[in-house]
């Protein structure tokens, strides 16, 4: 490893609970913008179910969808997974829908979860609440001082929640509305102060640790980025005829070292055999040297040297999605360089020079 970066932190947890119907699986799909979890009138989520998502600030989180609260038969192995998943929680959500006052199962759970887990961070959530108004309007509700039937209504429910549940939600209560579809923008409330609040509640140290985290990693950014223009200044001298007389052997050689100081940069190794063979799947799928010259026209340093263009935009295109790759984390295989590859070609095939 480089002293320079820091490994990234294993991703944050937060683990949503509550009654079947309550709106949990919606308010995942409302958090990330888009329909990850199906939704419904009836039980959908039999299983806990993980969702990556990024909050407003980008740092990346897990979003775990759990069944709803088990009815009786049930209660003792629904209680042992939720337990279970607990153990690597990092915050709790708890959704209660619209305007439910039965609390005893909720309150019941709760107190468990406080006596396993005091210490871990746990929101409640008072969803839907634009079920209180026929023409709910999200910019104008306001159910702290508003004065119509359906702000007083919210108000009361939430005053209610809030005095029920005190002894058992050290983090407070917030009001939202996930909405009826992920795209139900009219029904959707608060949800950007909810993912602001799940921001605070990330355990100060996860907290600091992406944020260095991510300076390390753009530092590393630009340094990646100079080795592949680098590369491209170089691949220029190489590749000034474009194909078929393009010397293939040198900018094979030019390339796979490329891939190999970039995956060094990022603390990942991959031996000279494996950087060829991504060389090479990379090369065949640019096939088209007309998609190459365009990428060509975009690689600042070669504004003087555009008859250059296969060799240095290969380069551009080669490096640039290895290091998307290696960016993200991911696995390096030829399925996904290849895809990186296309990708990054239809980009900027796309764009105007
Ligand atoms: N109007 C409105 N409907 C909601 C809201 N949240 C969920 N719903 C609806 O309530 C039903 C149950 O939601 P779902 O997310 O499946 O609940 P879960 O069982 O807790 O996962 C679905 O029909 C949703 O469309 C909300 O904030 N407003
Ligand atoms: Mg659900």
């Amino acid at each position: 490893m480089h002293g320079d970066t820091l490994s990234p932190p294993s991703t944050p947890v937060l683990t949503v609970c509550g009654a079947t119907g309550a709106g949990k699986s919606s308010l995942i799909n409302a958090l990330v913008q888009a329909e990850v979890q199906a939704v419904g009138v009836t039980p959908t989520t039999s299983q806990a179910k993980q969702t990556q998502a990024t909050l407003a600030s980008g740092i990346p989180v897990y979003l775990l969808d759990t069944p709803g609260l088990a009815e009786a038969g049930r209660h003792e192995s629904y209680l042992a997974a939720l337990f279970d998943v607990l153990q690597k929680t990092d915050i709790l959500l708890w959704v209660i829908g619209y305007d439910n006052r039965a609390l005893d199962l909720d309150l019941e759970i709760l107190r468990k979860i406080r006596a396993v887990s005091p210490h871990t961070p746990l929101l409640v959530l008072g969803n839907a609440i634009d079920r209180a108004s026929r023409n709910f309007d999200p910019e104008s509700f306001d159910p702290l001082g508003g004065q119509s039937g359906a702000e007083k209504a919210v108000a009361d429910w939430l005053g209610y929640l809030e005095k029920t549940l005190a002894a058992v939600a050290p983090n407070g209560l917030m009001a939202c509305a996930a909405g009826e579809a992920c795209d139900d923008i009219r029904h959707q409330y608060n949800l950007a102060a909810v993912s602001a609040r799940i921001e605070e509640l990330l355990p100060e140290s996860r907290r600091l640790h992406w944020q260095a985290h991510e300076k390390s990693l753009s530092e590393r950014q630009q340094k990646g980025k100079k080795l592949i223009l680098t590369a491209c200044a170089a691949a220029g001298t190489v590749g000034l005829v474009p194909l078929p007389g393009v010397d293939l052997t040198l900018l094979i050689t030019d390339l796979v070292a490329l891939l190999l100081s970039l995956s060094k940069l990022y603390g990942r190794s991959f031996s000279q055999d494996s950087a060829r063979a991504l060389v090479v799947a990379g090369l065949s799928a640019l096939a088209s040297p007309i998609i190459l010259h365009s990428v060509g026209k975009f690689v600042p340093v070669l504004g003087s040297l555009l008859g250059a263009g296969f060799a240095a935009a290969t380069t551009y295109a080669l490096g640039t999605a290895c290091q998307r790759i290696l960016e993200a984390d991911q696995p390096f295989d030829l399925t996904s360089f290849t895809q990186a590859v296309r990708e990054i070609s239809k980009e900027y095939w796309t764009k105007e020079p």
